[in-house]
């Protein structure tokens, strides 16, 4: 495993050297945010932001997000254009040596939450998401952008909303496999591993088609084409907000395709509704004892991040993306890593089951 932390680039308020004294912190997840979905990402400026990381003292390992064009998702006839754009920047970080991609399939709209700053008792301020509020935000004016956003021109919102609701989900399906067996093979010639994140939330939201969203659904996905190089992000808050999602068997079952781990908790407090607490388990539902001891059972050996933290101590950043409560997570996270390690080098705890699942995926 190799502990990882996200960067939003020169315009962070987190900067690169304070990264760099989180202890263990090895590798970097950047992008190019500036460019908008579909245009190609030229080496020039990968290797520039390459060179500020490597600067610092750590490595450009995980691009996240190179942000998949709606027309691609609506299946529109300008896709095959914009999927040899999207080849073509997948050939370009793979050049550099930068071997994971992660990416998202949902429409219109990346994460979203309901609230940015909800107060815990402790005084810290977290993200949060109630149905009861989402309902009133009018989504054609866009909702509060969050970090890592590629909003679409708000004047082709309406269209996009409309055109999206009339698409079910198993065109989106379709579309996806389009993509994927364009992309993928040009992924495994470049040395590029594909890590689908999954929905955020993974249901619905505004009436939108959301697909990425459960253990069936990732199962078919790495069965959309059958090459490593069509992975998954594992992503333990998006995941963990749906009790009927089973962290540690999904785990189990995805095996090598796991290429990145997003390892952060929430605390669902009802039907599709939750804020994002502290990282440790018992603040949490989701069980991360379980989860990383799963990972180091299938032989996770990539890149793993923590997720979005709570703001703490008087910071003032992006939601979610502040530098506190992320490094104390990395901490946690690195704290369990080494007692699972240990115990699994003690034992060589391996059930039958993993390794057959695993070789079945290889
Ligand atoms: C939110 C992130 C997502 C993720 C994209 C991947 O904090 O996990 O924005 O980067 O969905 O494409």
């Amino acid at each position: 495993m190799l502990m990882t932390f996200r960067w939003y680039g020169p315009d962070d308020p987190v900067p690169l050297a304070h990264i760099r004294q989180i202890p263990g912190i090895q590798g970097v997840v950047a992008a190019l945010y500036h460019l908008p979905a579909g245009k190609v990402w030229a080496k020039p400026e990968l290797v520039r932001l390459g060179e500020l990381i490597e600067a610092a003292g750590l490595r450009f390992s995980v691009v996240e997000s190179i942000p998949v064009h709606d027309d691609i998702k609506l299946g529109r006839p300008t896709r095959d254009r914009l999927i040899e754009n999207y080849c073509q920047s997948v050939r370009n970080m793979g050049d550099l040596g930068i071997g994971i991609l992660c990416y998202n399939f949902m429409p219109v709209f990346d994460w979203t939450r309901t609230s940015i700053d909800l107060r815990l008792e402790d005084g810290s301020t977290t993200l949060a998401y109630d149905p009861d509020e989402l309902s009133r935000v009018d989504p054609s004016r866009g909702p509060a952008a969050l970090p890592a956003w590629s909003l679409p021109a708000k004047e082709d919102l309406p269209g996009l909303l409309a055109a999206f609701r009339q698409l079910d989900e198993e065109r989106l399906w379709e579309n996806l496999s389009y993509f994927l067996e364009v992309v993928v093979p040009v992924a495994e010639a470049a040395g590029v591993r594909m890590a689908i994140h999954p929905d955020d939330p993974p249901w619905s939201v505004f009436g939108l088609p959301r697909i990425i969203t459960d253990a069936p659904a990732l199962e078919r996905l790495v069965g959309l084409v059958d090459s490593p190089a069509n992975g998954v992000t594992f992503c333990t808050g998006s995941l963990g907000t749906r009790p009927d999602n089973d962290l540690p068997a999904l785990v189990r079952r995805l095996g090598p395709r796991i290429h990145f781990a997003h390892c952060r908790n929430v605390q669902v407090t009802g039907e599709k509704r939750f804020f994002e607490c502290p990282h440790p388990s018992r603040w949490g539902s989701v069980d991360f004892l379980e989860v990383l001891r799963a990972l180091r059972d299938v032989g996770f050996a990539g890149p793993m991040r923590p997720d979005h933290g709570r703001m703490i101590w008087g910071e003032v950043g992006q939601p979610g993306y502040g530098l506190y409560d992320r490094a104390l997570g990395a901490m946690y996270l690195q704290g369990l890593w080494e007692g699972i390690d240990a115990e699994f080098d003690a034992t060589g705890i391996k059930s039958p089951a993993n390794v057959a699942d695993a070789a079945a995926l290889a």
